[in-house]
Order: C-alpha cells, then sequence, then structure tokens
C-alpha cells in the first residue's frame, strides 16, 4: 500500500490533507504526507463555546443511552482496526502489531465504558441524625480538553473519552502536531457512531489542529472544566500550573522512567524476553518503556552477554513490513537526544553496547537507531534523566532494599516491575516500602499496561490515573446530598441553636 493508499483508506481526502501550513511528515522515509490548516486560537475559544453548548444536552442524556454511543464508536473501531492501525504507523512509526494494539486498547476502553456507563455508583451514608440519610452523587463535568502525545497518537484520547462521554462531558482534542492525521481519522469514526447514534449534540467530539497555543486556550478557559494532558513533564508542568491558577481539573500522565529489577531466582528466560519487548518495543518511545535494568550481581554475567547478544539481532525497517520489530523513532530531534544521553553515559564511564544511526542510506531523510545498552557504573544524572529512546542503563545490585532504593530514586513515578520467583521478595516489591510507582508488576515488564487498571503515576509523572478501575470519578462532580425526611430539624454535631 502507498503512503495515500493509507491516508485514503483511514477515510481522509486529498482536498483534507492539502491546503494548510501544518506539515506532516511520516517517520518511515521522512516524506511529507498532509499539510493541514491549523485552527486559530479564536477557533478553539468558539469550539469551547461549542463544546459547552453541547454540554447542556448530553449532561441530560441517561449515562446508559451515553454508552450507546460510546458502544457504536467502539463497533466502528473493530471495522475500522486495521485501517486506523496502519494509519497510526504511518503517522508516528511504531510496527503494525504495536499499531493494531493500540487500536485494540481503544475498543478495550470503549467496552469498558459501557458497562461503566450503567455504574457510575455513589455510596449511601449512615447519617448521625435520626429520620436523616446521605448519599454521594455524581454529575458530569462539563467540557473535557484532552491533549496528548506523538506516541500514542490514539489510545490516550479514547481512554480519556470514553469515560468522559459517559460521565457527560463533550471532549476537545488537541493532538500532537506530529500527529494530527490519526485525530482526524478518528474524528471520522466517532462521526458514523454519531450518525447512527442519532441524536447526540453537536460538536460533543471535537478536534483541535495546531501546535502549542490551540492547546493553550484549553488550558486557560474556565470553561474547560477538566484538561486531561499526556506528554513531557516539561509540558506538563505549564499545564499543570495554569489549571491550578483557574483550580481546573487536571489529569497528567507524564515521562516515566521505569526500571526492573532482576533478583537471583528469576526466570531469566521470561526475564530477557520481556526486558527486549519492554525496552526497544514502539523503539523505546513509550512513556513506560524499560530504561533501567537493575540486576542482582550473581546473575548479572548470564543475564547481560544473553541480552546483547538478543539485542544484535533485532530485525529494524519499515515499521509496516512484517516481521519488523523496530520502526524509527519520530524525527532528527528525538536521534540527537538519544546521542547526547550516549555521549554522557561515556563521560560518566559507562559503556555502550549497539547506539548509532542504522538504514541512513536507505531512508536518507528518517532516523532509525540501534538499541543501546549502558552498563553504569551507578546512577548518574543522565540515568535519572528521561531520553525518549531506546537507551537501556544496567546496574548491578546485591541485596533488595538496595535495588529498591536505586529504582525510587529518580523523579518519575510511573511504571515498574520485579522479575522473582521468591514471593517474600515480590511482595516487598509491592509494599508501603517498595516501588514508589503508580504501576509495579511482578514478573511481567513495566510497560504494555491493560486498560482495567488505573493507568497513571506519581512524582514528576503527574498523579493522575486515567482509564479503568476508579479513574472514571476524575470526569465526575462528587455532591454529597443529605436528605431529611423527619418533622424534626436537629443539627449536625449536636449544636442547639434555638430561635
Ligand atoms: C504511553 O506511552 O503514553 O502500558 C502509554 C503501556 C500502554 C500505554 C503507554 N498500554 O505501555
Amino acid at each position: 500500500m502507498t503512503h495515500m493508499d493509507i491516508l485514503q483508506a483511514a477515510g481522509l481526502t486529498p482536498s483534507e490533507l492539502s491546503g494548510g501550513a501544518l506539515a506532516v511528515h511520516t517517520p518511515i522515509d521522512g516524506s511529507e504526507i498532509a499539510r493541514l490548516k491549523s485552527h486559530s486560537r479564536d477557533d478553539v475559544r468558539a469550539m469551547i463555546g461549542n463544546g459547552t453548548d453541547a454540554f447542556m444536552v448530553w449532561r441530560k442524556t441517561p449515562a446508559p443511552r451515553r454508552g450507546e454511543l460510546v458502544r457504536l464508536i467502539g463497533e466502528e473501531l473493530r471495522a475500522g482496526k486495521e485501517n486506523l492501525g496502519r494509519l497510526v504507523t504511518l503517522e508516528c512509526g511504531k510496527i503494525y502489531q504495536e499499531g493494531l494494539g493500540e487500536v485494540q486498547e481503544m475498543i478495550d476502553i470503549c467496552d469498558f465504558a459501557v458497562g461503566l456507563s450503567r455504574q457510575l455508583y455513589g455510596l449511601t451514608i449512615a447519617s448521625e441524625r435520626a429520620g436523616h440519610s446521605m448519599r454521594e452523587s455524581w454529575h458530569p463535568m462539563g467540557v473535557c480538553g484532552i491533549i496528548t502525545a506523538f506516541n500514542f497518537p490514539v489510545a490516550p484520547w479514547c481512554w480519556n473519552a470514553a469515560l468522559a462521554l459517559v460521565c457527560g462531558d463533550p471532549v476537545i482534542w488537541k493532538p500532537s502536531e506530529k500527529t494530527p492525521l490519526t485525530a482526524l481519522a478518528t474524528q471520522k469514526i466517532c462521526e458514523r457512531a454519531m450518525e447512527k447514534f442519532g441524536d447526540a449534540p453537536d460538536d460533543l467530539i471535537q478536534v483541535v489542529i495546531g501546535e502549542r497555543d490551540t492547546g493553550e486556550v484549553l488550558t486557560g478557559s474556565p470553561d474547560v472544566a477538566i484538561v486531561s494532558a499526556t506528554g513531557s513533564s516539561r509540558m506538563g508542568h505549564a499545564v499543570g500550573q495554569q489549571l491550578a491558577n483557574r483550580f481546573g481539573r487536571c489529569i497528567l500522565e507524564l515521562g516515566g522512567n521505569n526500571a526492573m529489577i532482576v533478583a537471583p531466582s528469576a526466570d531469566l528466560e521470561m526475564a530477557l524476553r520481556a526486558i527486549v519487548f519492554s525496552a526497544v518495543g514502539t523503539a523505546g518511545q513509550r512513556c513506560t518503556t524499560l530504561r533501567r535494568l537493575i540486576v542482582h550481581e550473581d546473575i548479572f554475567q548470564q543475564l547481560v552477554p544473553r541480552l546483547k547478544s538478543a539485542y544484535d539481532g533485532l530485525p529494524t525497517g519499515d515499521p509496516l513490513a512484517d516481521g519488523t520489530l523496530i520502526g524509527p523513532l519520530i524525527d532528527a530531534d528525538a536521534f540527537a537526544g538519544m546521542e547526547r544521553a550516549l555521549a554522557e553515559v561515556i563521560k560518566d564511564g559507562g559503556l555502550v553496547h549497539g547506539g548509532g544511526r542504522t538504514l541512513e542510506n536507505d531512508y536518507p531523510n528518517a532516523w532509525y537507531a540501534i538499541p543501546a545498552i549502558a552498563e553504569m557504573p551507578g546512577q548518574t544524572d543522565i540515568v535519572r534523566h528521561e531520553t525518549f529512546a531506546p537507551i537501556l542503563y544496567v546496574m548491578k545490585y546485591r541485596d533488595l532494599e538496595q535495588a529498591i532504593a536505586l529504582q525510587n530514586d529518580v523523579p518519575q513515578g510511573l511504571s515498574s516491575s520485579i522479575f522473582s520467583t521468591d514471593i517474600r521478595e515480590a511482595e516487598e516489591f509491592l509494599s508501603a516500602t517498595g516501588s514508589d510507582c503508580g504501576i509495579a508488576n511482578v514478573n511481567i515488564g513495566p510497560s504494555g499496561a491493560e486498560i482495567g487498571g488505573a493507568f497513571g503515576g506519581e512524582k514528576d509523572t503527574g498523579g493522575g490515573r486515567e482509564s479503568g478501575s476508579d479513574a472514571w470519578k476524575g470526569y465526575m462532580r462528587r455532591q454529597t446530598n443529605t436528605i431529611n425526611y423527619s418533622r424534626e430539624l436537629p443539627l449536625a454535631q449536636g449544636i442547639k441553636f434555638e430561635i
């Protein structure tokens, strides 16, 4: 299939793909695949107004009926899975299997949200007063702004949008300027679902095309009740501060610096496979990518040489081709960041296996990197920094307490894992004195989470939770209700106040 075939199969027409100033390139060969018209700040303000009008209708629509729209979106995603998955690959460079996986995450969260639309439960609470009852009600919040990153161009939108929609909130999506096409294609999928649904309000689901300034209109507007942002910790700081200023609701899913501890009792075959998938999958550009490997000194010699030989045979190239496991980095800046980090490694006394550019003759305008393993003398500054590229820092440990301290001694707190068959060690890792991350796994890697659990993490990762569990509460406002069905008016705390 040509690039144009992929774009058209995803429903994008040549006229939509040209005539604007925002150039979109495919990282596969660096060629330009579209020039989109961007929205202005005024356009975004108008969209917020339209979203607010949609809210007036949608908040009154019964939640299970709102769930029906999400069910239809899930059906359209099932029908369009291959086409959207291929477009994900074309636009962000992840391999086709992972492009499909990303659309599957969208389908899964739609299913989850449909069930949830009949389970937006509040508590009933015992009142201290006779003839009184108390309960908690959950109400829609308002317009939800969703800001997403290039590396997962569609799934995080859906984790947020599927929940927001069943919770009664219209959504406005600002995708990364590097991956706006998948957003436009997803919008078409939603439009088909809305048509089948029949009476969804106009502008319930909107997409903003543009650069950072358009996103700032969303974060700055008091009419956007919630902003959920995925991206770098630097971006999250800016968004978080703007939201805090106006007391807006904020859900942040930012950088990770995810570690795996490999203990002496680990099943090394399994560990090896998990390490390779987590460290080089998506060319090291997942927020959950394994970046730090903390290996017990007794098994270091058994594991690390095998890991290096596994790295040597990894098929790198066209992410649309069968059998490729590593696609390109998103752009030249990403490659330059990887080079800078590897130079720091050498300065710090580390040993680098792999690294550097490959396939530059086949793809002079694209950036394919050879994944690197960096054996480090300790957890230096560069190790504590998230470089969005396939670099795996390897360090040794002697006792578990030291390994957990290393794992936690980074600014980020997204995901973590331990390979151990010793239940004491595994439970220690999951305990209050273990991993400080939002995600802590045993005998699987730190990446590739299912949608059923809440996704997100602590510290510089931003503290937000998206997707499963009770993350839906982030998209609704909680109201405490006290109802007096007696003929008296007793005051709480037994206060006497006679008039
Ligand atoms: C991200 O990289 O922003 O757990 C999200 C995972 C995926 C999501 C990654 N389900 O790796």
